[in-house]
């Protein structure tokens, strides 16, 4: 029996709940402290500790069968995976945003504007979907101090709670893309045995908590 490998955020939003989500399932295994892989010693399974970024790679190139990853990082990675189950947790909305003091009413306004974003391809495919050229500005991180710094005239980010937009002067402009967690698989693991026990494991623990 070949022993499958699930890759989960190492650390991290998401890293809690997956670890909870597979624990609730039967699974018995050490939590990431320093080691990468940790084995079930329960089910024929591995668990990768990885960076979310790296999840939808390693999954289609089956370096790891399934993975827990938000739905906004496959799109991002145009990674090409199975969605085998949406998982109700990290979610979360991906907005444009503008200066509280701005008003700009229409997404028109959008054309020839500065957006600042660490998800280039999500904001892109939406600004070409409505026809709207802006000039996207792909920086790792902290796009919330773009507009206030002069940097750019919009951000596009992800928002739950709006807390950072509102503490940086922002408020919430257009929704582009809602996301939670989802449970990814390799294209090509669809009919293994190991792989349904996980999946109806998985639905059960899901349907037990709602
Ligand atoms: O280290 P690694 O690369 O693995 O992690 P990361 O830092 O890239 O990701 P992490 O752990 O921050 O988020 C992992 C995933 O959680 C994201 O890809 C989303 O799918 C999901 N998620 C859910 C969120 C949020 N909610 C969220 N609020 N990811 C980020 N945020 C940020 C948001 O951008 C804002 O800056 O949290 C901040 C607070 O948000 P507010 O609106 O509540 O103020
Ligand atoms: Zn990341």
């Amino acid at each position: 029996m070949k022993t499958l490998k699930i890759a989960i955020q190492k650390s991290g939003r998401l890293n809690e709940k997956s670890v909870e989500i597979l624990k609730n399932c039967g699974l018995s295994f050490e939590n990431y402290k320093s080691s990468l892989i940790s084995t079930v010693t329960n089910f024929p399974l591995e668990i990768l500790f990885l960076r979310d970024d790296d999840i939808p790679e390693y999954v289609q190139d089956g370096i790891a069968d399934l993975g827990i990853v938000g739905e906004n990082v496959i799109v991002e990675t145009k990674a090409e995976v199975d969605y085998l189950q949406k998982l109700g947790f990290g979610k979360c909305t991906l907005k444009i945003a503008v200066q509280a003091t701005s008003n700009i009413q229409q997404l028109e306004e959008l054309n020839g504007k500065a957006i600042a974003t660490s998800y280039p391809v999500i904001l892109e495919k939406f600004l070409q979907e409505k026809g709207i050229q802006s000039d996207i500005r792909t920086i790792s991180g902290s796009v919330e101090i773009g507009p206030g710094l002069g940097l750019s005239d919009a951000i596009f980010d992800i928002v739950s709670t709006g807390g950072t937009l509102k503490s940086n002067g922002l408020k919430p402009f257009a929704d582009v893309m809602q996301s939670e967690a989802v449970l990814i698989g390799n294209k090509s693991i669809a009919d293994n045995p190991e792989v349904a026990e996980l999946l109806q494991r998985i639905r059960s623990v899901l349907s037990a908590k709602s």
